[in-house]
């Protein structure tokens, strides 16, 4: 890491501008890290970056600490390339949408992330798969290169890690939950940090619950489908969480499909293993994602995907 973050300081240090990025439609973990890194850099380099991203920001982030610092790609002038971007949280050249001409043009590229990502983009690469968050690695260099934090920093980091670990029950060792404890001594304040994500409008909570209300469950129960038709989809805030956590709380519920359509003609597909992997699936329709969480964007009609999805959990 060390080398890295030598490389890592004489970019920065060389160059005039900055622009941060991330995967399309941001996260907790990819909003809440492109945030501490160019707040970090901010303190520590004197230089502003310019964040960006492509797609929505989910309403559960909106008490996010900076949150307004963050730019949708279609507002920011391209006609100068920046001198350094930064890709954090973004999985592969794809997911960065329409950030990627800007990531494209830069002199010089660097990634930071925890995706399996097998062509990465980066001139310089500060990749951990081992890491539950991109946040994670974002603290282990902010603590190797003996970086200033600021309590949005700290805040932004917890949150980074709170939500992808789904509040640390998806973690693989004790490591982020070292962090955490780590964040907190700085000043990190889980419950009021929990709460700020409480804040999603009615009719989006509504339109999750609805579908799960309605969903079928096949193959003994073990396979949950919900589905959400166009005219509820736009009611759907990020990923359609909530529905995975209703639907996972279900005994005998192994694997969770929602199914969204998203026109009339192209269907979303979101996978999820409670203990068994997905992503082979994924990758058979197309797509892909982690282990335990997969999808794809097909375009077809619903009720074709449906079946396609069905028999190909045959023998799951
Ligand atoms: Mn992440």
């Amino acid at each position: 890491m060390n080398e890295q973050i030598q490389i890592f300081t004489e970019k920065v240090q060389a160059a005039k501008s900055i622009v941060i990025t991330g995967h399309k439609n941001p996260d907790g973990d990819s909003l809440a890290s492109m945030l501490a890194l160019a707040r970090l850099i901010e303190l520590n380099f004197g230089i502003r970056p310019v964040c960006v991203y492509d797609g929505n920001i989910p309403d559960a982030l909106d008490n996010v600490p900076m949150r307004g610092d963050v730019r949708y790609v279609g507002r920011v002038d391209t006609n100068t390339p920046f001198d350094l971007a930064i890709m954090l949280d973004y999985g592969t050249s794809l997911h960065l949408a329409g950030a990627l001409p800007i990531v494209n043009a830069a002199q010089f590229r660097i990634e930071i992330d925890h995706h399996q990502n097998d062509a990465p983009m980066g001139d310089l690469c500060i990749n951990d798969t081992t890491a539950a968050a991109t946040a994670q690695i974002i603290y282990e260099l902010m603590m190797a290169a003996q970086w200033r934090h600021d309590a949005d920093v700290v805040n932004l980091l917890a949150i980074g890690l709170m939500t992808d670990t789904g509040m640390f029950k998806y973690i693989a060792d004790s490591r982020p939950l070292q962090i955490m404890a780590d964040l907190v001594t700085m000043g990190a304040n889980i419950r009021r940090l929990a709460d700020g994500l409480n804040n999603r409008p009615a009719k989006s909570v509504q339109a999750e619950a609805s579908a799960v209300a309605r969903a079928e469950f096949l193959y003994g129960g073990r396979l949950a489908i919900a589905t959400v038709m166009a005219r509820d989809y736009k009611n759907l805030d990020g990923r359609g969480d909530l529905i995975f956590n209703l639907l996972a709380q279900i005994k005998g519920v192994e694997y969770i499909v929602l199914l969204k359509q998203q026109r009339e003609n192209r269907t979303g597909v979101s996978l999820r293993g409670r203990t068994r992997p997905v992503v082979h699936i994924a990758t058979a329709l197309g797509g892909g994602g982690h282990t335990y969480a997969a999808g794809c964007v097909i375009e077809d009609r619903i009720d074709r995907v449906r079946a396609q999805v069905i028999e190909l959990f045959e023998g799951e």
